[in-house]
């Protein structure tokens, strides 16, 4: 039986290269909301809690990054992982079940 922080964390290495691998433009289009929702559980998952000062008027983007990652509060980085995951498969399950079904050959 396999430890199971390692995983976790092999589970998010594979959701994290499935991410990385998706076409930027595809069928489905993220909202900012759920990207921003992935982007804080990475940072919280790789980095730990955010410590950093916010990044001031200049940097909108980096404030709504900012933002997100804070959001996360003192979360673990297993948990972090664990919840990247989930989200993960809900957000492609949703988007499997809303795909256009065009193969209907009966
Ligand atoms: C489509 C296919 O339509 C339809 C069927 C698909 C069915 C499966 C669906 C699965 C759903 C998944 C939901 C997607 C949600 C998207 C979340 C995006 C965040 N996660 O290295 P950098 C940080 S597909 C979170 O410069 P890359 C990194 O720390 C059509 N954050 O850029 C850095 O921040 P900072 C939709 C991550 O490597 C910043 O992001 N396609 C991750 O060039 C930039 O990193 C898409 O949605 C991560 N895995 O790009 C494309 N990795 O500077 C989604 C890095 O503060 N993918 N970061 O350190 C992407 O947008 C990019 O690959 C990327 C990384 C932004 C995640």
């Amino acid at each position: 039986v396999a430890e199971p922080a390692l995983d976790h964390q092999k589970r998010f290495e594979a959701a994290v290269d499935v991410i990385k691998k998706l076409p930027k433009n595809g069928l489905y289009q993220p909202s900012y909301r759920v990207m921003l929702r992935f982007y804080g559980l990475y940072k919280q998952a790789v980095c730990g809690p955010c410590n950093q000062p916010r990044p001031g008027f200049w940097d909108p983007v980096g404030r709504y990054k900012w933002d997100a990652w804070s959001r996360m509060g003192g979360m673990s980085s297993e948990g972090a992982m664990a919840t990247y995951v989930d989200e993960m498969k809900k957000v492609a399950k949703e988007v499997l079940e809303t795909l256009p079904v065009n193969e209907k050959t009966a």
